[in-house]
């Protein structure tokens, strides 16, 4: 490669196969199919073709939304198309997204199939089909969809600007990457303003302008993508934080994610979704196992058992005057953390089954009462070993825990 201070363009450019760089690869300058290879195609109505990217899990995350609300219709099949491997060349995709990128749907639900591809259209159809998450206000939606495409515009300079450069470049280069560091920045100025001044971008309530923005900007908020958190101090956008936390609680979020996962921690993974019950049992269990994670496998086989062996017995819900958020002396609790029995570990953290292991756990799941003013109310399941004879005198005793742990925080917190 040429010192970039000497290089000249030449009169025509050509394509420099060896140019390097993450994705390399599989970057070219001729669109269409490189091979023959037909889609497989699930029985609901909604067939997705995607991985967990951010633009991918915009997607996930809104069909689970929608179920979350009790969309029916909205049921789907995701499947994994593995940019790395070049499957966004396959002719069965080109035809539904003739631009080669994840993600693409195709939407069976009516007479005749369409096909639907870049994030944000794919993100409309599905608001618009289920009047859900698109504020049907003139002014709110124009709201709602200024965000949305704002985002759509600014995550290219943020991941094929800023990201390319500052993470997977062959070489550093000052000048892409201060460019982009800069716009990146003003971006998240941008947001961070806004948010100061709604809980969220539309407005008052969560809609796809959120969706689209959070798998992007959260994520560089908690320092997730290139690695850049400290590089451009996230931590200083305060109302970014505070919405990229309070997104990433919503349970539907946490199963979008997961979608069309093939990277990161096995149980992170549900690499193709065909059903709702896929989150317990199907996940990991179509990975590949390399030396790392055939412990994981392990633990997950025995997660699957004892998963069966659990109930769900008791729920109970508080209300929260100062913070929303109490776990047992921590800010947040990650799944792969060892818990004790009676811990309580987290309001809208979900454990991970293979933890579970005939303990007992609190699994908090967040609503907001819009009845007062930033007040949450939370609601703790307790997952109890059925084989345990004293369920009752054990959710109490956590429950009392629980209350004691707000007390010692000098939380207020009343139990319904
Ligand atoms: N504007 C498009 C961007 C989609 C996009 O860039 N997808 C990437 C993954 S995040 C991709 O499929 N890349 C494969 C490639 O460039 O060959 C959208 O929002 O849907």
């Amino acid at each position: 490669m040429t010192d970039q201070a000497t290089y000249t363009p030449p009169k025509i450019w050509t394509w420099d196969k060896e140019s390097g760089g993450r994705f390399a690869n599989i970057n070219r300058p001729i669109s269409g199919a490189t091979h023959e290879k037909e889609l497989p195609v699930g029985e609901h109505p909604f067939q997705l073709y995607s991985l967990a990217t951010p633009n991918g899990v915009k997607v996930t995350i809104l069909f689970e939304e929608l179920l979350e609300l009790g969309h029916k219709g909205a049921e789907y099949d995701a499947w994994l198309i593995n940019i790395g491997e070049g499957n966004q060349f396959g002719s069965g995709f080109v035809a539904i997204n003739p631009n080669s990128k994840i993600p693409a749907l195709l939407d069976r639900s009516g007479p005749a199939p369409i096909r639907i591809f870049e994030s944000g259209a794919i993100l409309v159809h599905l608001a618009e089909k289920f009047g859900a998450f698109l504020p049907a206000d003139p002014a709110e939606r124009a709201e709602a969809l200024s965000w949305l495409f704002w985002q759509m515009g600014s995550a290219p300079y943020l991941g094929g600007g800023f990201g390319h450069f500052y993470a997977y470049a062959p070489e550093k280069f000052e000048y892409p990457i201060n460019r982009f560091a800069m716009e990146v920045k003003r971006q998240l100025d941008v947001l961070d303003k806004r948010l100061a001044e709604s809980e969220y971008l539309g407005g008052d309530v969560y809609t796809v302008a959120d969706i689209a923005t959070w798998p992007w900007y959260g994520a560089l908020a908690k320092g997730l993508i290139y690695e850049a958190g400290e590089f451009l101090q996230v931590q200083e956008y305060k109302n970014v934080q505070r919405w990229t936390d309070q997104i990433a609680m919503r349970p539907a979020v946490k199963r979008g994610r997961m979608v069309n996962r093939a990277v990161g921690d096995p149980a992170s993974q549900l690499r193709e979704r065909h059903d709702a019950s896929d989150f317990l049992t199907r996940h990991r269990t179509s990975l590949p196992l390399s030396a790392d994670n055939r412990r994981s496998k392990a633990d997950h086989d025995t997660a699957i058992r004892c998963r069966s062996a659990l109930e769900r017995t008791h729920e109970r819900s508080f209300g929260f005057g100062q913070s929303h958020t109490l776990i047992d002396g921590h800010e947040a609790v990650r799944a792969d953390k060892e818990v004790a029995p009676g811990t309580i570990v987290g309001l809208g953290e979900r454990i991970e089954p293979h933890l579970l292991d005939g303990r007992i756990h609190m699994v908090g799941r967040e609503k907001e009462d819009r009845g007062r003013a930033r007040q949450r109310r939370v609601t703790l399941t307790a997952c109890i070993d059925m084989c345990r004879a004293d369920k009752a005198a054990v959710f109490e005793a956590v429950t009392q825990r629980f209350v004691d742990c707000a007390k010692d925080r000098g939380i207020a917190c009343e139990i319904d």
